[in-house]
């Protein structure tokens, strides 16, 4: 007896369960030392080594680089938090954050 197999339908998750995401983007600057750059993307980003200097190179070359995506109270957070740490050594290091 042949028997049809029939995969579950799978509906697309509906826009209210998946809240939208966030850019956190890291901005170039003329004065923050690029191993200070690496060092807050391990601390904040939870990046390793490798990553964190891709993501470094990029802004430093392309001007900004998207580092992650969250949604809108964690990225906003994990932006102050890092943007909070260049400030604390003087550096003029920004993140922001825009709508995916
Ligand atoms: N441009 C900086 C320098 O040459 C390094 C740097 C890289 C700063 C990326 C910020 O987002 C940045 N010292």
């Amino acid at each position: 007896m042949s028997q049809t197999v029939v995969a579950p339908k799978t509906k697309p998750r509906s826009k209210a369960q998946r809240p939208p995401l966030w850019k956190v983007i890291l901005l170039n600057d003329d004065y923050t030392p690029r191993e200070f750059v690496v060092l807050v993307l391990k601390a904040v980003f939870r990046m390793n080594e490798s990553q964190a200097y891709r993501v470094m190179i990029t802004a430093h070359q392309k001007g900004a680089c998207v580092i992650t995506v969250f949604t809108r109270d964690v990225a906003e957070t994990k932006a102050k938090e890092a943007t909070e740490l260049g400030r604390s050594k003087g550096y003029p290091l920004y993140f922001t954050t825009e709508k995916e």
